[in-house]
């Protein structure tokens, strides 16, 4: 690596980086690809003081259409000269394409340097009405790519309502990194009023439950640092969202000196981790005597090798497979050993007899379970050899519960099961193949003269017909039997910690992460967590980033009225109350009005099953040409019979 002068001058450094661009000029488009990013020397090394408003050629690819909006007039700028600068160029840095904010005075520094400083790109800015989406998009875009986006959110007010957003990610285990700020930390430099309303001693409290780490560094190079430490904690797992409070001094203090450069890359090392050999040679000596394996899979990668490989043993255990709707696809669900269909709340049948039967189970990081063997075997110690294979207790505090319930295990693997499966096939060794009945995968069937969420989802996977498609979110009232999952794309799970609203905006980041991929993103929400995060919507809108939602509308917060049922069963009341309180009519939402008001195309509301096909395929039709497209299909109240008998059970 080339050492600098730290005395060197910045018009040596500006030399520098325009060789480079020259450079990258004279390369084809393919070579400029593959070129090391302009912002970048050869070696590696991180250049402070280049000149961003001319570097564009030599960035990786990104979405021409999206790029191409909210272009500033060159500003000039070409050397650090504010805190706020250093924190952009660490930014930039971290290679995070896209930072989704909701402007405030707090961060109007840092809002300064990616504009004019960077020139809005590599990170871009993604304009969100409310913290909230802004955090919820970046979750979209991690369950994609599992990687941090950025998300930049105003002092205490707009953490505060980042906050359940904040939460859905953290229960979620992915990683964001979220910049926030505060009023002046030196009290002789805040205006009257706003800043000492905007400043608290520790805001990072208000999160600190549920983000990996923050920080509130006091000067630009600490910032730096916290930058990259934030990018890189975020990113190794258990991944989780972190946070960096950069104080509105800090940011606008001018620089009395070039800060000197450093090779950002060496302050985030790729943490590999390895399976542990003995815990796996003991796994694989259970499963191989095993008669009746059993396979949860919960928590792991959108890495396609890494299904397959799964795939594999559980071929080669002749293992029952479980999974769940509360995380993203880890198991084509119309394998032959694929048990039931998956759900979010309640067990599938034939998974309950898969977990009675089983000697062996080995779990993948299966989201709670402790509370999945109870609700089956109840409270007395499983006869089952347990395997877990997880990290996810490096996470584990003393505020969230998240963590769930204690499980009995027998065999600890402490990696993540996209790294323990590989050397538990290698460990198992060849095999005798085992003979399987395929099992019938059916749909569900359709009652006439009704429209439910079955028939909604019938309809929408004929219409999408062989395209391939990722189902960002889904409805509390969907049925896991209605969608196969053939691909780790296919599905990417719920919101993470239960925080209705979530799901516009984690589907808008979604999206931003597919675009280009040829899959067709589309959300099926019900209408509260439509209505609570509706307004992502335009920011999808107005950056150009197709999409499709689906709103499973009951006109009402269905789930509370089972809950006002249950209470009325246990309380022997009348059970006919359960929809006060909990129904969202008179007036009826236009839901799809809220959708054209903000400039994605609105159907609906669609109140016949004939209409759901020839109305679906507009909204493909338009999605395919690059729009947001909203169905608003009336669906009748209802969740599959595993779910309501799971909360309507008269005792607990
Ligand atoms: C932020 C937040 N508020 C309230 C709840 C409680 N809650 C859980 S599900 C639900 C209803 C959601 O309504 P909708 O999205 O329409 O789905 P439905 O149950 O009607 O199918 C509510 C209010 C919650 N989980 N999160
Ligand atoms: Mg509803």
């Amino acid at each position: 690596m080339r050492v600098r002068d730290p005395q060197q001058n910045q018009g040596e450094r500006i030399g520098d980086a325009i060789g480079i661009l020259r450079y990258c000029e004279k390369l084809s488009d393919q070579l400029i690809r593959r070129a090391p990013p302009a912002w970048r020397d050869n070696d590696g090394a991180h250049i402070l003081a280049s000149n961003r408003n001319e570097s564009a050629k030599g960035r990786p690819a990104g979405n021409g259409r999206l790029s191409a909006l909210d272009r500033p007039v060159p500003a000039g700028v070409n050397a650090a000269g504010f805190g706020s600068d250093v924190v952009a160029d660490a930014l930039r840095a971290t290679d995070i394409p896209y930072i989704a904010l909701n402007p405030g005075a707090s961060y109007r520094g840092l809002h300064d340097s990616l504009v004019n400083y960077l020139g809005n790109e590599q990170p871009q800015m993604l304009l969100c009405l409310h913290e909230e989406s802004a955090v919820a998009i970046a979750h979209g875009y991690a369950k994609v790519t599992g990687r941090a986006m950025a998300a930049a959110v105003h002092s205490n007010v707009g953490l505060m309502h980042a906050t359940m957003a904040i939460f859905n990610a953290w229960c979620d285990r992915m990683p964001i990194v979220i910049l926030g700020a505060t009023g002046p930390v030196d009290a002789v430099k805040r205006r009257p009023w706003i800043d000492w309303i905007h400043t608290a001693s520790d805001q990072g409290a208000l999160i600190r439950g549920y983000t990996k780490w923050d920080d509130q560094p006091a000067s630009p190079i600490a910032a730096r640092e916290a930058v990259l430490r934030a990018n890189w904690i975020a990113n190794t797992a258990p991944r989780g969202p972190t946070y960096v409070n950069l104080d509105a001094g800090m940011q606008e203090s001018k620089l009395v000196q070039p800060v000197e450069p450093i090779d950002a890359r060496r302050f985030m090392p790729p943490v590999e981790s390895v399976a542990p050999p003995a815990p796996i040679k003991r796994a694989a000596d259970l499963l191989r005597e095993a008669k009746n394996p059993l396979i949860l899979a919960g928590r792991v990668s959108r890495d396609l090798n890494a299904w397959n490989t799964r795939i594999a043993l559980a071929e080669r255990l002749g293992a029952w497979v479980a999974t769940d709707l509360k995380v993203a696809a880890a198991f084509p669900t119309d394998h032959r050993l694929h048990v039931g269909s998956p759900g979010t709340i309640g067990i599938a049948a034939q998974a309950t007899d898969a977990i009675r039967e089983a000697d062996v189970i080995l779990s993948f990081d299966w989201v709670d379970l402790t509370g999945t063997l109870k609700s089956v075997l109840g409270p007395g110690m499983p006869s089952a050899r347990i395997v877990q294979i997880s990290v996810d207790h490096h996470l584990h505090n003393g505020w969230s519960m998240d963590y769930q319930g204690l499980p009995p295990v027998d065999v600890f693997i402490d990696c993540e099961p996209d790294i323990a499966v590989p050397a538990l096939m290698a460990a198992l060794g060849a095999g005798k193949p085992h003979a399987f009945t395929p099992v019938n995968k059916e749909f569900p069937k359709l009652e006439d003269g009704k429209l439910t969420v079955d028939h909604l989802a019938d309809a929408l996977r004929r219409s999408f017909g062989k395209r391939p498609t990722t189902l960002t979110h889904v409805s509390l009232s969907w049925n896991g039997a209605s969608w196969p999952f053939r691909h780790p794309l296919d599905y990417l799970g719920s919101d993470g910690g239960g925080g209705v609203g979530g799901g516009p905006g984690i589907s808008v980041g979604a999206a931003l992460a597919l675009m280009g991929t040829g899959r067709l993103p589309v959300a099926v929400c019900g209408d509260g967590d439509f209505l609570m995060g509706v307004t992502a919507l335009w920011t999808a809108a107005h950056y150009r980033i197709p999409l499709l939602i689906v709103v499973a509308n009951n006109r009402s917060f269905f789930n509370d009225e089972l809950h006002q049922e249950r209470m009325a069963r246990m309380r022997n009341r009348p059970v006919e109350n359960r929809w006060i309180g909990q129904r969202i009519s008179d007036p009826d939402i236009d839901l799809a009005g809220m959708a054209r008001a903000q400039g994605a195309q609105g159907f609906g509301p669609v109140t016949a099953a004939a209409d759901l096909e020839p109305t679906f395929e507009k909204a493909i039709a338009a999605v395919e040409a690059g729009a947001v497209a909203v169905v608003d299909v009336r669906v009748e109240p209802g969740y599959t019979a595993a779910m309501t008998a799971a909360m309507t059970r008269k005792s607990e």
